[in-house]
Order: structure tokens, then sequence, then C-alpha cells
């Protein structure tokens, strides 16, 4: 298909339909946020008119279902795709409203946490993009994450109430309603097969967001589920005279879609997140079922026509919820139902930490869902026969395989025994899924492992948010490269050219400029933008390790301190990053930061040299300020933790040279951009491994290191903290005490010594500039489109 047209006309007379049912009597008459909304739901209804792309031939349809879906804000997107901004923008100009000021209105739509969430969404809009025929699946959350603002340096949350009953882009299908059902119990019917009677009836209502391809004419839907009462209230009740007893139904039904949990590699075990995934997961399935008999095809073909993949664990209950439609309502025998099932879902694992691998408590899934329940034991049974004919009589072996044990119900082991693929997301990462996580399901079904590295859509993350670097590109190549990013190589020559170095360098410079505006207007802190931009953003985490950036920024004071005439590299540290509400280590780790910023920003010895900048509420919009403005990007997980990084590969596209590990993707950038333009620090995992089995003692480094000492000294002394002397414990108990089980310190010299390197090439402007270039023009592979055609190839379209 090929982009659509903009047409003025009818644009016109939508927007117009919106001001007059605002009942105003001009479009002048309209408030910026009004605007906004305006103009905003007159697009959603141009494209509403659009035919739907139909799949190409033998190929699969793709049914995507994350709990999260973390798209940013929609308006601005959508022009880009659509390819309709400069002429939306001109007809705004008309009634002399500025279309990039009424972008600023729209709030975040933050339906996700961190990387898993915005990974979700790049997919589908690549998906689009290259054609792959595709739904998303998840849930419309009232409240996305929380928003995040500090008070004397801790984190506060607020709830994010983004009003979606308000948000224009939705459509609300009613022609799609479900009805889910919950608790009960099982009996046998008259022919002696399993009936759920279940306890609770609720209502799954369709609310689709426009996916947009790039300039492509597709538009496929994300489809987020929002749960209400079956009923919109109990009749009886309210004839009896009960009102409000009445209308107490409808509002227990909408808890479910209340909140979005705001855990980011870690599983909470929550009734109430189990009914989100089972509430998602039985209106997923019988949507797809839905479509599929309407097109007239027999049950026993789905797998043909559809593939299911699975974001993560999190909705792994479509696995047994699809064999339970399977069985009890086309009354399919037990295998008929299977070989569907088998051929049907793919699962994509993303993490390795043990808190994140979701296990459920038996009795829990029983009382919600008992029939499914009874469909796990099964495929546990019969899995065990399987296990039993390759490992006779291994009962450690069972344990550790085993979808039900010791109580508990392992939904990763539950995807790897009933889906037919398992991927990884970075090379690096699929590889110690195998070694580490599955190495026993890996001989048992080799073929059903792969990997497919992340990526990252080009539009968002490059065109829309670094326009003055794309014109540069554009103008450069000649080519169109936002869906084509592999053309970036062109680029190469360039880092050697003196006259284009200079426009790369004023473009990162402006967009400094502009990042330190919005620095300033946030939070009343000057920075200068000629200092190096050295940034951390992403979600709170030991693992992720930002005390260690914090060690090294008490390096740096101390350097200022201890000879007031050094010549050190202005920096300035910036910080995005939200820690979930119950984790106490992390949100201490904020404090520190805060505190010490606190301290270094005030000193005058210091002056612009160095200052710690936390942007609070760090979410898609600040990144997309802070990306095209970094200079450095900080990459400094423990080796083997993080099992990809997305805003790695955005940094490094937008000209930020990667100071990191040899961990999840980083290793994969490292391979594309050359050693030379990439600053590799610290223990790879099999050094971790090595120390963690020699006994690695924290207190030993600490001893040996006294510069180290000295700085960790300065936390405990409470030099940063007023006096108090326990206001970093937490943090620094898991230091030292605790046996730094994130190898914090046993990094540290080595992490010094790379920063070190950092500075020694800042100082060479031109050497900088030409390395920035390289990771610019290098970085192609990342885009999302690669990733999507390797599903394709690897995973959704492969031979089965
Ligand atoms: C990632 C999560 C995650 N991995 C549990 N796992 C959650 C786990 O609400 N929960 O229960 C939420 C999120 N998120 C991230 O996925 C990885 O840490 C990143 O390394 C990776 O880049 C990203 C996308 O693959």
């Amino acid at each position: 298909m090929s982009q659509q047209k903009f047409n003025k006309a009818r644009f016109e007379a939508a927007v117009t339909r919106q001001w007059q049912h605002l009942g105003l009597s001009a479009a002048s008459e309209m408030t910026p946020h009004q605007w906004w909304q305006a103009v905003s739901a007159a697009l959603a209804e141009l494209l509403a008119a659009q035919p739907t792309a139909k799949s190409a031939k033998n190929q699969r349809h793709v049914n995507y279902i994350s709990m999260e879906f973390l798209v940013g804000r929609l308006t601005g997107n959508n022009l880009l795709n659509l390819g309709w901004y400069d002429e939306v923008k001109a007809v705004l100009a008309e009634q002399n409203v500025d279309l990039s000021h009424l972008l600023e209105e729209e709030v975040d739509p933050a339906l996700g946490n961190g990387g898993l969430g915005r990974l979700a969404a790049c997919f589908l809009d690549s998906m689009a993009t290259v054609g792959q025929s595709a739904i998303g699946y998840g849930l419309n959350y009232q409240y996305g994450l929380f928003r995040q603002s500090f008070v004397d340096g801790q984190q506060q949350e607020a709830p994010d109430n983004w009003r979606r009953d308000r948000y224009p882009w939705f459509r609300h299908n009613a022609a799609l309603d479900v009805v889910v059902n919950l608790g009960g119990k099982v009996v046998k019917n008259a022919e002696g097969n399993a009936l759920w009677q279940p306890a609770v009836t609720l209502r799954g209502e369709a609310w689709d967001l426009p996916v947009i391809g790039y300039r492509n004419g597709v538009t496929q839907p994300l489809r987020l589920w929002q749960a209400a009462h079956a009923h919109p209230f109990d009749l009886s009740l309210f004839n009896d005279g009960k009102f409000l007893q009445a209308e107490q139904q409808g509002i227990e039904a909408e808890k479910l879609t209340k909140v979005l949990y705001p855990n980011d590699n870690h599983q909470e075990g929550k009734q109430l997140r189990l009914m989100q995934q089972y509430f998602q997961c039985a209106c997923s399935v019988a949507d797809i079922l839905r479509r599929h008999h309407l097109a007239g095809r027999p049950v026993t073909a789905l797998p043909d026509y559809e593939v299911i993949q699975l974001n993560d664990t999190h909705p792994t209950i479509a696995i047994p919820e699809m064999l339970r439609v399977l069985l009890d309502e086309h009354q399919l025998a037990w295998d008929d139902a299977w070989a569907i099932t088998s051929r049907v879902f793919a699962y994509t694992n993303h993490t390795l930490m043990p808190e994140a691998l979701e296990k459920w408590d038996e009795r829990l899934v029983k009382s919600l869902l008992p029939r499914h329940f009874m469909i796990i034991k099964e495929i546990n049974k019969r899995f065990k026969k399987q296990v039993e004919q390759h490992w006779p009589g291994d009962e450690v072996l069972w344990a550790k395989l085993a979808v039900v044990h010791d109580k508990q119900v392992r939904m990763a082991n539950l995807c790897v025994v009933s889906g037919f693929a398992v991927n990884g997301v970075a090379a690096l990462h699929s590889e110690l899924v195998v070694k580490d996580l599955f190495p026993e399901y890996h001989q048992l079904w080799p073929h059903k492992f792969h990997n497919v590295t992340n990526g990252i859509t080009p539009r968002r993350w490059l065109k829309q948010c670094n326009p003055a670097l794309s014109s540069l590109i554009d103008e450069t190549l000649k080519v169109e490269w936002a869906n084509n990013l592999d053309a970036l190589k062109g680029l190469e020559k360039q880092a050697d050219n003196k006259a284009f170095r200079r426009r790369y360098r004023q473009i990162k410079h402006d967009n400094k400029v502009r990042l330190a505006q919005y620095i300033q207007r946030l939070t009343g802190i000057e920075v200068n933008p000629n200092a190096l931009f050295d940034v951390q953003i992403k979600r709170l985490h030991e693992y992720k390790r930002q005390h260690l950036g914090l060690l090294h920024i008490l390096h740096c004071y101390r350097q200022l301190r201890d000879n007031p005439q050094h010549d050190a590299v202005p920096r300035v540290f910036l910080f995005g990053a939200k820690a979930a509400p119950g984790y106490y280590l992390a949100k201490n780790i904020i404090y520190a930061i805060n505190k010490v910023a606190e301290v270094i920003n005030n000193d005058p010895l210091v002056g612009d040299r160095l200052k710690v900048v936390f942007i609070p509420d760090y979410r898609i919009t600040a990144a997309e300020l802070m990306i095209p403005a970094a200079d450095l990007s900080e990459q400094i997980s423990t080796a083997g933790y993080e099992a990809s990084g997305t805003g790695n590969m955005k940094l490094a596209l937008n000209g930020a040279l990667t100071i990191g590990t040899l961990d999840g993707a980083n290793v994969e950038i490292a391979e594309q951009v050359g050693e030379e333009n990439i600053f590799i620090f610290g223990n790879t995992v099999d050094q971790v491994k090595a120390l963690k089995a020699d006994g690695y003692d924290p207190k030993k480094r600490r001893k040996k290191d006294k510069h180290l000492d000295g700085l960790l000294k300065e936390l405990e002394k409470g030099v940063f903290s007023g006096g108090d002397k326990h206001a970093f414990e937490p943090m620094l108990q898991s230091l030292t005490k605790g046996g730094d089980p994130w190898l914090v310190l046993a990094d540290f010299a080595d992490y010094i010594a790379a920063q070190a390197r950092v500075e020694a090439l800042w100082r060479d402007p031109e050497a900088w500039t030409r390395a920035a270039i390289l990771n610019t023009a290098r970085t192609g592979m990342f885009s999302s489109d690669r990733s999507i055609r390797d599903y394709q190839q690897r995973i959704w379209q492969a031979k089965r």
C-alpha cells in the first residue's frame, strides 16, 4: 500500500465538528488543550474511515499480547508516520495555532514500566511499517505508571490519571465486547466432561488505538481491554430500591483495570495482578478466535493463520485459556486441542532475574481459575512422562523442570513446554537463556530456542526526537532512511569530513541548549551546554548500578576539592529513573544521588565544572529530549543481568558514546561501532560468575583501595546529608556488609579508568565527534524493523 493523501477539506470539516460538539461558536474559542483534543480526534476520525490492510499471502497474523505498551505521546508521532505533519501545521497556522505548541498539550499514556513496555510499542510501529499484519493486545489502565516528584530528595509518587475517558485517539468498539468468568468451581456434566461454574462474570470492552505504519497506508489496532460489569447494573437490586448496591458491582469490576503494577523486573504475586492477566488473556483469546471463525476457517487451521507472541510470561495464562476453550467449548479431544495450542504460542524471555520469574501460588490459581488449574495439571502430568523417558528416575531434575511444583505454578516452564518457540532479546542473553536458565529444555527441544536482538523504532527515536540531525542525514544521504536504517552506513565517510563534523557537533550543541532550558524550567538548575552531558536514564534497580555512577561523581568531586586547579572536563551528570514504590533500596539510591547533587551544585568551588541533575518524572517525553542531547551513555549493569537494554541503542543512534559493561545488547553495539568508539570496562559474565564462586568480599576490596574507602567514608560520615550518618545506610550496607551482590566495588576501579579514557577523547573534539558520527552510522541494525524481520524469519513464518 502507499501513503495516504492528506485531505484538507475533510480535516477542516472534522475539526469543525469537534468545536461545535464542545458548544463553541468558533475554532478560535478553543483552549490550547482543546485544540490538541480536536486535532487528534479529527485525525482519528479520518483514519477510522480507511480500509485496513490484508495479511500478505502465507503470512501468519501476529497477536502480540503484553501487559504493557509504553506508547508515549501519539499525536506528533502519528502525524510523522502519516506524512501529514507539514500539511496540518500549515492548516493550523492559518488559525494562528502553532502545531508544536499544541503537541505539548498531550499527557503521555504511561501504560508501561520501562524497556519491556516500550519494546512492545516499538514493535507495533515496526510491524505496521514492514507490513506484518498484527494486533497488539493489552489493558486499558485508568492509572498508568505513577508520577514522580522529589521532596527533600526523596521520591514521592502520585497517581497518573491520564484521563483515558477523554483520550481522543481511542475508538471504543462496542461490538467486540467479551464476557470473562472468574472463580467458582468445576463440576462434571451429564457426559462426564468438566464444566466450569464460575462465581463472577465480567465484561471486557475493546478500546482501540491506531498503529500507523511509516507512510505506507497501513493502520492496525492496539486493542486495550477495559473491565466493566457484565450488566451495567443489577436490575433486581435496582428494583428493590438498593440503588447504591446495584451500582457497587460496576465499581468492583472496574477495579480490575484501574492501575498498572509499577514493578520492573520483579514479580509481586498479588491476586489482582493474576486477575488482570487472566482478564486480558481471556479477552484476547476470545477475540482471536472470533476473527478466525468470522473468516470461515476451521479451528484446526488456527496455527496456519495465527501466532500468539507472549511478551514475557505475564500473559501465559492465555495458553490454558486457549486449551479450555478448545476442550470445553469446541469439545475437542486433548490431543487435538494440544496440537493446535502448541503450534500457536511463542514466548519471549526478558530477564534471568530470579525475582522476576513468575510463580503463582497454586491455591490462588485454583481459587480464581479452577478449570485452568486442572488443565495446567494435565499439561504437567503429560510432560512428566516425557521427562521420565529421557531421564528415568531423576527426581531432582523433575523438581526443576516441572510446571507445577512445591505448590507453585511456574509460568516460564509452562511457556517453554507449551509453546513452539522461545527467544531471548540479545545475543548474550539468548545464550544465557539456554545455558543457565533452560539447559535441559534445550536438550529436549533445541529447535525451539532462538535469539532476536531487540530494536527501537527510528521514527520516534531519531526522526521525531532529533529533527535537526534527521534533516542533516536527509540532506547528506538523499535517500529515505527512516524505514531503511542500514542506509545510515552512508554516513561513515562523513566522519572524516570536517565540515560535516562541525554541523553534527552544532546540532548536538543545540539539542543540549534545548535540554538545558528544560532543566532550568523544571528544576531551576543552570547547566552549561558546553560541558559533557553524561546520561543515565532507565528504571532504578541495583543491577543497573546507578550507585556505581554515584561513586564516580564522588570521585570527580573529590578531585576538584583535592586540587582546585585541576583541569577537569566539565560534566553534567543527568539521571532519569523511577523506583518501584515498594523498592526501599532503590529509593535510597535516588535519595543519595539527590543529596550529593545538592551539595555539589551549591559548592562555589565547583562552579559550572560539575553539576548533577536528577530529572523528575522520567518518561517517554523526557527521554525524547534527553537522548538527542546526550554525549555519554551510561550502560553499566553487572554483566549478565541486563537482558538487552534499548536505551543504549537510542543513545548510540543519536550520537552518544557508550560507557558500558559487556552486558545485553552492549556487546552487539560494541561489535557494530568498533571498540575504539565505545568505552568498555568491568568484569565479564564469566568473571562475575568466578568472583561469586570464589567468595567475593567487598570489604577486602575496600580495604585495598584507599581512594574508594575515602569516598564511602564521606557518605557514611554524613558529609552529604547534613551530618546524618544513617541517611544512606541501606545502600551502604548493601555495598559492604551486605556482600555487594552487584559487584559495584569490584568494577569501581576499572570504571574510573574507563571514565579517564572518556575525558581524554573529549579533550579532542574532532576525534570525539568522529566517534559520535560513527555511532550514528553504524547502529542501523538496531532498528526494530530488523527485529521484526528476524521474528518473521526465525519464528513466525518459519516452517513448522
Ligand atoms: C525487562 C522486565 C519486567 N525484563 C517483570 N523484565 C515486570 C519483568 O511487572 N513486572 O512484573 C515488568 C518488567 N523488563 C526488560 O526488558 C529488560 O530488563 C531489558 O534489559 C530489556 O531491554 C527489556 C526489553 O526486552
